[in-house]
């Protein structure tokens, strides 16, 4: 990597920390994901794309920037990328997905608060995250308790925080707000950024953002072959990538992968054995570097088939469908498209469950492993929910609760290779 220290210094950065965050990374990523065997050559982009994520990638958004374009962060997939990029805009995901200096966190937020949010504060208060710093706005969520709440102190803590309202039930009413929040969120991003959104400007963020998601879509429908062509650590990373990288660049590489894995498919190549055990793992998001419960999962000799997760289907299986018209008709697609996200914070949330159902036939698993962090009340409640229904319908499933620490990747093993037993035996 080159050196980016001029750069981090002049975003803020606390140095020490920053190096000592990126060098823990970067063995991780190396024991976790270059020691996997057999990988597909596509995925040598999102090596070098992970090489470089607090480097390259940053100096492009300095360099946007400093062309006049403002950088948008996130903690959530209701903030559509449409809107953002209808300005001119870069977005960029700011969820946090590692343990760090959450002593801090703790000193403004509940110790029971869940490690998703608690990362994201750690990373504000030990200012270790460059793309946080170098976000023009950071947009909140009126979504779970947790971070609804934490909001009121995030703003304090960065220059310009923006907070959307959602709705909570699946109901005109709810649509209605959410239209509305859309629109308030073009009114603030017209301001900041000094742009108009047009029909054409929003057109074209939706063909960007509908291209990315067909390519998710596509890599999402090869994993139904036997023998999975990817494992799931690496399509998972691919989804993590999503969140950070140029949006028409990432696509190409996508596609890219997809045709190297169609033709593994046609050859019958895969990472696993054929016959492997297949899971999906549903649940809360797994941020970047969240990747203890599918590398305990995948060293247990089961493959990932699918994640029904927002850094999964749940962030791209849909479009907007784009027909033109008016601002306000395509602001009516890109409401629809995201009314449909199976959130846990909406209730009641059926058509989450049904479509793990429906994931679990297509994609040939053999049981499910649902995922909530510590805490998170939304996902831990309606993971019983969601056991009783797929239990129900024949399909076995493990409920975990975990969090970003390592103490308890033993357990989680112990648990996971006895489903695994489980499902072979069916
Ligand atoms: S649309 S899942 S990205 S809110 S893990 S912070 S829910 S207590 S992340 Fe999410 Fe948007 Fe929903 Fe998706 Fe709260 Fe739970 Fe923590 Fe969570």
């Amino acid at each position: 990597m080159s050196d980016y220290t001029q750069m981090w210094s002049s975003l803020g950065l606390d140095l020490k920390a920053h190096d000592a965050l990126l060098s823990v990374l970067g063995g991780a990523y190396t024991d976790i994901f270059l020691s996997q065997k057999n990988r597909p050559e596509g995925m040598k982009y999102f090596d070098f794309v992970m090489s470089e994520v607090h480097g390259l990638r940053i100096k492009e958004l300095m360099d946007a920037k400093a062309q006049g374009r403002k950088v948008i962060g996130s903690y959530c997939v209701f903030v559509p990328e449409e809107l953002i990029l209808a300005v001119d805009g870069v977005s960029v995901g700011l969820c946090a997905g590692a343990e760090f200096n959450f002593e801090g966190a703790e000193t403004v937020l509940p110790r029971n608060t869940c490690a998703l949010i608690k990362s994201a504060f750690g990373f504000k208060l030990g200012r270790v995250c460059p793309y946080l710093e170098a976000s023009d706005v950071v947009v909140g969520e009126n979504t779970c308790d947790g971070k609804k709440k934490s909001y009121e102190i995030l703003g304090k803590l960065v220059n310009d925080l923006y907070v959307m309202d959602l709705p909570q039930m699946k109901s005109e009413t709810g649509r209605a707000l959410l239209k509305e929040e859309y629109r308030k969120f073009i009114k603030k991003l017209e301001d900041v950024s000094g742009k108009k959104v047009t029909t054409e400007s929003l057109q074209k963020g939706i063909d960007i953002v509908n291209a990315k998601r067909n390519a998710m879509k596509r890599l999402a429908e090869i994993r139904s072959a036997d023998p999975a062509p990817i494992s799931g650590l690496d399509a998972l990373l691919v989804n993590q990538v999503y969140f950070y990288d140029d949006p028409v660049r990432f696509t190409e590489s996508v596609n890219k992968l997809c045709d190297e894995l169609e033709e593994r498919v046609k050859k019958g190549i895969g990472v696993y054995p054929n016959g492997a055990p297949r899971v999906i793992v549903s649940g809360c998001p797994m941020a970047v570097p969240n990747w203890k419960l599918p590398m305990v999962i995948e060293s247990s000799n089961a493959v990932i088939v699918g994640e029904e997760s927002c850094v999964g289907e749940r962030g791209a299986r849909w479009l907007t469908e784009a027909k033109g018209g008016t601002v306000d008709s395509l602001l009516d697609q890109i409401t629809d498209r995201y009314f449909q996200v199976e959130c846990a914070i909406f209730t009641p949330n059926p058509s989450r469950v049904d479509y793990v159902k429906q994931m679990a036939k297509k994609l040939g698993a053999k049981g499910i492993i649902h995922y909530s962090l510590q805490f998170c009340q939304p996902y831990i409640v309606e993971s019983g929910i969601a056991e009783k229904e797929l239990e129900g319908a024949g399909i076995p499933t493990l409920r975990l609760e975990t969090d970003y620490s390592q103490e308890d990747a033993g357990q989680l093993k112990t648990r996971v290779e006895a489903f695994i037993e489980r499902i072979n035996k069916k």
